[in-house]
């Protein structure tokens, strides 16, 4: 059976990752009506693998004898004012979720849950992951600049194809 703080702390994880997979969501509707389809599909596909996440603590918690709790999401932003911003915005939360894997490792360790600390060392990993495609996008944008939008836009598409030709050769 789950420790009661344990599951707390996992339900507000769900939570975070579902509110991840909003504004990503948001982020990529936004790209799309500014006609960024580049910045759209990674988006898109960013905001699936956040559903992703979201669906693992579910089930974690489920599967130790937890209930996993769905609450109501607060509503992301609708528009944004740049594309440099929307990704400051990514890596800026990525660093938020990384520091809330970090807590609930600590927490994990605190109260001798060792199971689920070996459960959250994947996301400890993906955090590495994410945090570095980010911050090599935003070098990108560095060095391609506002008036190269249209090439960004482009590069960013073939990043995510790249991508996601990789994730099926490896499943
Ligand atoms: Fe779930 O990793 Fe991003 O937020």
């Amino acid at each position: 059976m789950i420790n009661p703080k344990i599951e707390k702390a996992l339900n507000e994880q769900v939570e975070k990752e579902t509110y991840s997979s909003h504004l990503y969501l948001a982020m990529a509707s936004w790209a799309e009506t500014e006609g960024l389809k580049g910045v759209a599909e990674w988006m898109y596909a960013q905001a699936d693998e956040e559903r992703i996440h979201q669906l693992k603590f579910i089930k974690y918690i489920n599967e130790r004898g937890g209930k996993a709790k769905i609450s109501a999401i607060k509503t992301p932003p609708v528009s944004f004012k740049s594309v440099k911003v929307v990704f400051a915005e990514v890596y800026k939360h990525e660093q938020y979720i990384t520091a809330s894997i970090n807590d609930l490792v600590a927490l994990c360790v605190a109260e001798k849950d060792y199971t689920t600390n070996n459960w959250l060392q994947w996301f400890v990993t993906e955090q590495i992951e994410e945090e570095a495609s980010v911050s090599d996008i935003i070098d990108r944008l560095k060095i391609m600049g506002d008036h190269n939008l249209y090439m960004f836009d482009r590069d960013i598409m073939v990043m995510r194809a790249a991508a996601a030709a990789a994730n099926a050769q490896g499943a």
